[in-house]
């Protein structure tokens, strides 16, 4: 089955901080979690690049708008591409192709009158990029997410009706109660249908915003940011020119996190419907990691943890691994330098520990033989099957914020039972009485084959680590999501550098 996955599209006003590069994370994650069970994965990135934010964060900057755009750019693909995310397309909106399915799509729209130009007044937040009802602002009249206060802004603008919708939005939001995860976001959207939905303004003059896309009707606007970026989903896959385009749209995932949840589940189903496709299949929604100052972290607050010195000081896969673990379901999570070397230490505890225990046990003892044939006890075989059968029911689940979390949660959990197991086992006792060769010989194979399955179960979480704890074992394959207990065939084992070598 073909699936398309995609994140957010980054606005290039600053350098990519720890919440961008986790949306990126999870959609590899996702990615090479659905390639282990044969599925072809379309993931797409990239930077969203019009707008008044950009164009104030150019205009300070000095430097030419292109040189601007390009170099902000660049940050991000190399952040992503430092952590070896395996994304298929880098998006720019300020691409020739892009532009031109904008242009289609509002044209189209504009010449079946569902685009009218009327005056406006409202409050606009430039951190959003959105005009603000009251109700969405905090008690002191500050956007809850920029704890700034909206400006004023009156102006003759172009709008899409989104009323007209409602209901059917409505409708199908209960009809299809996993469209939105984790579901207290669907509940959310839900809620902004419960009022008529003002119409969506979708351009703006370029007196006040010129760097956006021109509308294809009126030479003396662009097109809204929100209007522009929403269609990379599509101009990505070519609509209109790609055989191809049903096949990843009807498998279709947008990762986001809960700040842009109107946008993508009100404004764009509604955009989407009007140029008749369907709503994308599913929206997997998370919270923020939130910085100092116990706030969302963001770039205009500037309380940003930065994945570059992170990486720097314990490398890609424990931060990778960090993020999908830490995550909460429903809640924010704070984040910080000593918070994720904790984690860290957790790692090298778990599964750092429980690897390189087992193979210096098989190196010392055994001649760093697997004893693969050895027969195993009804309670050795229970652990193992239950360790299989919880790892194959996850990987039979579909991409969900709770399938990632529940995935790196069930690693150290297993890695921490097999820790239990090994330790009232006492191979080291064991091994001292020949009468007790054959259990010690049990007691090794089980917590090899065992760490074997959470190896696999580990790839899109940590793929080095993975290959690697599996190459130590002499097993060769590529993971896939096949979890069959007492695989591990004979062999002779490596002990390799520690995974996770003290920090310092
Ligand atoms: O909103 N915690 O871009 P953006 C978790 N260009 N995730 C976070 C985060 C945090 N503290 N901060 C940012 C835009 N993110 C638009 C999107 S899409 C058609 C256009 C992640 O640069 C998260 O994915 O503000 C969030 O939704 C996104 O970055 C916002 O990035």
């Amino acid at each position: 089955m073909k699936k398309y996955i995609t994140t957010p599209i980054y606005y290039t006003n600053g350098a990519p901080h720890i919440g961008h590069a986790y949306t990126t994370i999870l959609a590899d994650v996702f990615k090479k979690f659905e390639q282990m069970k044969g599925n072809e994965v379309f993931f797409s990135t990239g930077t969203d690049e019009h707008g008044q934010k950009n164009q104030h964060s150019c205009e300070a900057s000095g430097l030419p708008i292109d040189t601007f755009l390009a170099q902000q750019s660049q940050l991000f693909k190399d952040l992503f591409d430092r952590m070896e995310l395996n994304y298929d397309h880098f998006i720019r909106t300020s691409c020739d192709d892009h532009k031109k399915v904008v242009r289609r799509v509002l044209q189209d729209l504009y010449d079946r009158g569902l685009i009218i130009k009327k005056s406006y007044e409202g409050l606009y937040c430039e951190g959003c990029e959105q005009f603000k009802k009251k109700t969405d602002l905090d008690e002191n009249g500050l956007c809850p997410d920029h704890k700034k206060a909206p400006k004023v802004v009156s102006e003759e603008n172009y709008f899409f009706r989104l009323e007209p919708h409602r209901q059917w939005l409505k409708d199908y939001i209960i009809s299809h109660p996993d469209w939105i995860t984790p579901a207290n976001y669907a509940k959310e959207v839900l809620g902004m249908l419960e009022e008529p939905l003002d119409d969506l303004c979708i351009s703006r003059p370029k007196n006040r915003v010129w760097l956006g896309i021109e509308l294809p009707f009126d030479s003396d606007f662009v097109t809204y940011i929100w209007f522009d970026a929403l269609i990379n989903y599509i101009s990505i896959l070519k609509w209109g020119e790609n055989a191809d385009f049903n096949s990843y749209w009807q498998n279709s995932y947008h990762l986001l996190a809960k700040d842009i949840l109107k946008p993508h589940c009100v404004y764009w189903p509604i955009m989407l419907k009007a140029i008749g496709i369907d709503p994308v299949k599913h929206c997997v929604v998370h919270g923020y990691w939130i910085g100092e100052g116990g706030v969302k972290m963001s770039k205009s607050l500037g309380n940003v943890v930065d994945p570059n010195e992170v990486i720097d000081l314990m490398g890609v896969e424990p931060l990778r691994f960090y993020l999908i673990n830490n995550m909460g379901v429903t809640s924010d999570s704070p984040i910080s330098i000593g918070l994720l070397k904790q984690g860290y230490k957790q790692l090298a505890n778990s599964l750092g520990n429980l690897q390189m225990r087992v193979l210096k046990m098989v190196d010392k003892n055994l001649a760093g033989q697997i004893p693969a044939d050895v027969s195993l006890t009804a309670d050795d075989e229970a652990l193992l099957q239950k360790i299989a059968s919880d790892f194959t029911s996850i990987y039979k689940k579909d991409i969900a914020l709770e399938t990632a979390i529940e995935l790196a949660n069930k690693v150290m959990e297993s890695s921490n039972a097999l820790n239990t197991y090994f330790a009232n086992n006492e191979p080291w006792v064991l091994v001292k009485v020949p009468a007790q060769m054959e259990r010690f010989k049990q007691v090794v194979y089980t917590t090899l084959d065992a760490l074997r399955l959470i190896a696999i179960a580990l790839y899109p979480l940590m793929p080095k680590a993975s290959e690697s704890i599996l190459q130590s074992m002499a097993v060769n394959q590529k993971p896939t999501a096949q979890f069959v207990a007492k695989q591990l065939s004979s062999g002779q084992i490596t002990v390799p550098q520690p995974l996770f070598p003290f920090l310092g």
